[in-house]
């Protein structure tokens, strides 16, 4: 067993858990090539942002979904934008501004294309991908974030599992 952290709520690990594998960037070249396209390349508001952090979803059919949400925010970069890469099936996202609950703004997300969530979006509007009328198969989003806070790689990685085998 090793032990993570030596404060009250350090806890232990067994010893085939290594946390370099529970990175996806360390795990995926391609994810790493695109976050780096990104940094390099892309400019929101006329700048390059430090797009350092994914998260994979993986939608398995046209039941998986997310409710109308906005992004929290306390980690990342202020100001700095949301990137959600599609691949796979496409999903709609769904987005509702917070001073109108009966209007809904609709975009296909196709396979290969980025949608750029801008901050004022995020805080003025909240987003969904909602239940597909029709059948389709599966669908894996990965959201590029600018986090600023630092990633210590002694610490683990927290996981939420949000699809179903
Ligand atoms: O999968 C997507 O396109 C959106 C996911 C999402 O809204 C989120 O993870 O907060």
């Amino acid at each position: 067993m090793q032990r993570v952290g030596t404060t009250p709520d350090s806890f232990y690990l067994p010893d085939y858990f290594d946390l370099r594998f529970y990175r996806p960037f360390a795990r995926v070249p391609f994810i790493a090539q695109l976050a780096e396209e990104l940094r390099s390349n892309f400019r929101w508001n006329g700048q390059l942002w430090n797009i350092n952090h994914a998260i994979c979803t993986h939608y398995k059919d046209g039941s998986d979904n997310i409710g109308f949400h906005d992004d929290k925010i306390r980690n990342i970069t202020p100001g700095s934008p949301i990137l959600i890469f599609s691949l796979g099936n496409s999903r709609d996202l769904q987005l509702k501004p917070n001073s109108d609950a009966n209007k809904v703004v609709t975009v296909s997300m196709q396979s290969g294309s980025l949608f750029v969530l801008g901050a004022q979006t995020n805080a003025s509007w909240k987003h969904a991908i909602p239940v597909a009328k029709d059948t389709v198969g599966s669908r894996i989003s990965i959201i590029f974030r600018d986090i600023k806070t630092e990633i210590d790689t002694t610490k683990p990685v927290y996981f939420k599992k949000i699809w179903r085998d």
